[in-house]
């Protein structure tokens, strides 16, 4: 498998608006073990984890918003609900100590899925600064 820098670097090369793996996510065409899901957002466990929890949280509507250096006013809303959730998803997961959120953006960012989405990373002691 490639490594998340590679998915990275390959990623940027498609074009922002291609749909992405997440869309077969959110229509259930591929299987995911989704954790919460409500109208707005779905929370899935990530294929590949950094930690002993790391949860996925993406807008079922991506409306332009490959990642978060493409926000534009109107998507103020979704952005809070996706944080909300993740804070919603961390109690859900016990995650009583702390936890860490983390949204990349563009290949420099490590970001290789093109449909905005937080990550909710906990179960460890995190270090600081990050890879
Ligand atoms: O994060 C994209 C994340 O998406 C990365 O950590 C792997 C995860 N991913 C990719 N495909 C799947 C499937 N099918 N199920 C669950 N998780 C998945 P980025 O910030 O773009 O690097």
């Amino acid at each position: 498998m490639a490594s998340e820098k590679e998915a990275a670097l390959a990623a940027a090369s498609t074009p922002l608006d291609s749909p992405t793996i997440f869309d077969k996510i959110i229509s259930k065409e591929i299987p995911a073990n989704i954790v919460f899901e409500d109208e707005q957002v779905i929370a899935f466990r990530d294929i590949n984890p950094q930690a002993p929890v790391h949860i996925v949280l993406i807008p079922k509507v991506k409306d332009g918003l490959s990642g978060l250096s493409k926000a534009e006013e109107r998507h103020c809303e979704i952005l809070g609900r996706l944080l909300y959730t993740a804070k919603l998803v961390a109690k859900q997961e016990g995650l009583d100590d702390g936890f860490r959120i983390v949204i990349n953006d563009g290949p420099k960012g490590c970001q290789s899925v093109y449909h905005i989405h937080v990550h909710l990373l906990g179960g460890r002691q995190m270090n600081w600064p990050p890879g």
